[in-house]
């Protein structure tokens, strides 16, 4: 079988699930996680998102799949709102270009929130640079009409594309995402130094919050502390795990 029949039948047959990544503040505070999809593969094992989300851009598998991602995240917030230790969690979820420009989007996102009944003040949507250089209207429309219900939005992988900084005062963003190809050499990379602390000042200026990911070390934290970030999500705090693990210690330091 193709990988496109393969990934068709994955949907179908339930292959997929969501594992989320902790997202901490300056005091370690567990604040939300990130959900990843991954393909648990019957004869391949775990495959990473790498290795299959481009072809369901490519073959519009990603406009279900991402529906079901949708679904499966909303419905996890709407768990953990039961949950007293895990009652005030955000989660956050890649949104890709082709499901975003999708027509239904906005009514597929209040459509997962309202069957849930998630809180769509704790859904963060995670947009990357390179899908906002469409029709920015339409953009900031879509966008509008979301948080209107309370839904955020972060600019994921951000740096790395090419947005221009009148067009992201425009967007009603909430948070930016430093790429973690900045924080992997921020120890002895000067340049990389600069641009982070760039992006914390740009973050301030347009009142943004800033969260960087790939944080690995003490280290790495501490130099993102110094400069001014209160935000981190990487292996330091927590590796994508099953959602049963996350906040299973309730919000204790991270
Ligand atoms: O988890 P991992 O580092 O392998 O993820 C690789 C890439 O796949 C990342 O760029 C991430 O944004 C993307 N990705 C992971 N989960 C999702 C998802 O649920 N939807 C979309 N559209 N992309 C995802
Ligand atoms: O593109 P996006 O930021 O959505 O992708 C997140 C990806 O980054 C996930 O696939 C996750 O596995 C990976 N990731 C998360 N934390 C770290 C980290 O500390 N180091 C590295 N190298 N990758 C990370
Ligand atoms: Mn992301
Ligand atoms: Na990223």
């Amino acid at each position: 079988a193709t990988l496109e029949h393969e990934l068709r039948r994955a949907l179908s047959e339930a292959q997929l699930l969501l594992h989320y990544q902790p997202q901490v503040n300056d005091r370690g505070e567990l604040l939300g996680a990130e959900a990843l999809v991954r393909w648990q593969h019957p004869q391949r094992g775990l495959v990473p998102p790498g290795e299959f989300i481009p072809l369901a851009e490519s073959t519009g598998l990603i406009l279900p799949m991402g529906r079901w991602i949708l679904h499966t995240a909303c419905q996890q917030l709407a768990s953990w709102a039961n949950d007293p230790q895990r009652a005030e969690l955000t989660v956050a979820i890649n949104v890709s270009a082709r499901q975003f420009h999708h027509p239904d989007f906005v009514t597929d996102v209040l459509s997962a929130l309202q069957k849930t009944g998630a809180n769509p003040h704790k859904l963060e949507l995670e947009l990357t640079e390179s899908q906002l250089v469409q029709d920015i209207e339409a953009l900031i429309n879509k966008m509008e009409q979301l948080r209107a219900r309370g839904v955020r939005f972060s600019l994921d992988d951000f740096g790395t594309g090419y947005s221009s900084l009148s067009y992201l005062k425009r967007l009603p963003l909430d948070q930016l995402k430093i790429d973690r190809s900045f924080v992997r050499d921020l120890l002895d990379n000067a340049s990389d130094t600069a641009i982070v602390r760039t992006i914390l000042a740009l973050g301030q200026a347009l009142e943004l919050r800033v969260i960087a990911e790939g944080v690995e070390s003490q280290a790495q934290r501490d130099a993102l502390l110094r400069l001014g970030c209160r935000h981190f999500q990487g292996y330091l705090y927590g590796v994508p795990q099953p959602a049963e693990q996350i906040g299973a210690y309730g919000r204790a330091t991270l």
